[in-house]
């Protein structure tokens, strides 16, 4: 898609003349002294937000898709997953206020995204704007592919974002090969999870993966859930089910993130991302691919996060077709 500068400085210059004021309707006048909103009593502001919440945890309590770290990945991954199958309730867990990792700028904090073809595709998906520069594209700002991935996926019915929500921990059960079956996640508020060193214990909540029976025997009648893990490379959060699921497994090795290289890193996270062999229900994809299964990283090119998104959302599509 090419930028339309030319239109986009047009529709301005249409806009300033014409003063498309929203408020019209109701509101038309050059003098705003006696504005005025309709009227609202506290405690009804406290009720609409405390009831949708308690609603939304009562209905995710149980998820079939469990996608933790809102980044340019796993962002990426609920937008395929969502509009693909709006039936499936998908829960997104992000430990920051802000979601969107460290998509919101690029490399060394500058601001243009460059993502390599042929992940463009899924910037004409998303409607997004780029400059083409033959083998590689280039959007204006991160924020700008952050800010509409973001917009598109909360819009779907089926997807709620719990942010300032932590994972601190997962559920499994055992297999019947003597193997790790993933069957939800332990969470808590991220300022409680800060806080575990100085204050007395703040246990945890559960989300649970569909599927299960109370005795924690697999429900044959109907597909189990999963989880995805976009958690980025190791750092204070990241990298965060990978070493996990190698601390619970003493089989397991991280494979640690190796130095920068951006061709054999970016098709390695996308190739490698999707399902984890031995581990029931457990997706990864993004740069904990690259800590997983010791890939180089890439730096600021972020085709692979997209692409690698992507893919473990069709692969997880396909365990639920
Ligand atoms: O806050 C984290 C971020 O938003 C979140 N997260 C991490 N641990 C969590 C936990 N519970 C809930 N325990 C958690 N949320 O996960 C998100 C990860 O986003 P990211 O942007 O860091 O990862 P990504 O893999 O989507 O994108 C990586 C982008 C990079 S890093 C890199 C390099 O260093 O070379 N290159 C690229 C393109």
């Amino acid at each position: 898609m090419a930028t339309t500068t030319r239109t986009e400085t047009q529709a301005q210059l249409q806009l300033n003349a014409t003063i498309d004021n929203p408020l019209a309707s109701v509101y038309n006048s050059k003098d705003w002294s006696d504005f005025t909103f309709s009227p609202i009593r506290e405690a009804t502001v406290n009720r609409a937000m405390i009831q949708r919440y308690a609603a939304d945890m009562d209905k995710f309590a149980e998820s079939d898709v469990i996608i933790v770290g809102a980044g340019s990945s796993g962002l990426s991954a609920a937008y395929v997953i969502a509009k693909n199958r709006p039936d499936l309730k998908i829960a997104i867990i992000e430990s920051s206020l802000a979601p969107g990792g460290g998509c919101w700028v690029s490399g060394q904090l500058l601001s243009a995204m460059v993502i390599r073809k042929p992940a463009h595709l899924i910037l004409d998906d998303l409607e997004i704007a780029y400059e083409d520069e033959g083998d590689y594209v280039v959007v204006k700002h991160a924020a700008l592919f952050t800010a509409t991935v973001l917009s598109k996926v909360l819009a779907f019915p089926n997807v709620k974002l719990f942010n300032a929500t932590s994972v601190e921990d997962l559920v499994t059960k055992p297999n019947a090969t003597g193997g790790i079956t993933v069957a939800g996640i332990v969470t808590n508020w991220t300022l409680v999870t800060m806080a575990h060193d100085t204050q007395s214990c703040m246990d945890p909540n559960v989300f649970e993966l569909s599927g299960f029976k109370a005795d924690g025997s697999v429900d044959k009648e109907v597909k189990t859930g999963v989880i995805l893990s976009t958690t980025g490379h190791d750092g204070p959060f990241g990298a965060f089910c990978a070493k996990r699921i190698v601390n619970i497994d003493d089989s397991r090795k991280l494979g640690g993130m190796k130095p920068l290289d951006m061709n054999r890193a970016e098709d390695g996270v996308v190739r490698n991302s999707g399902a984890y062999a031995g581990v029931e229900n457990m997706y990864f994809a993004g740069m904990e691919v690259a800590e997983l299964h010791g890939l180089p990283r890439m730096g600021p090119t972020f085709g692979a996060m997209l692409a690698s998104g992507v893919k473990a959302g069709c692969d997880i599509l396909e365990h639920f077709a």
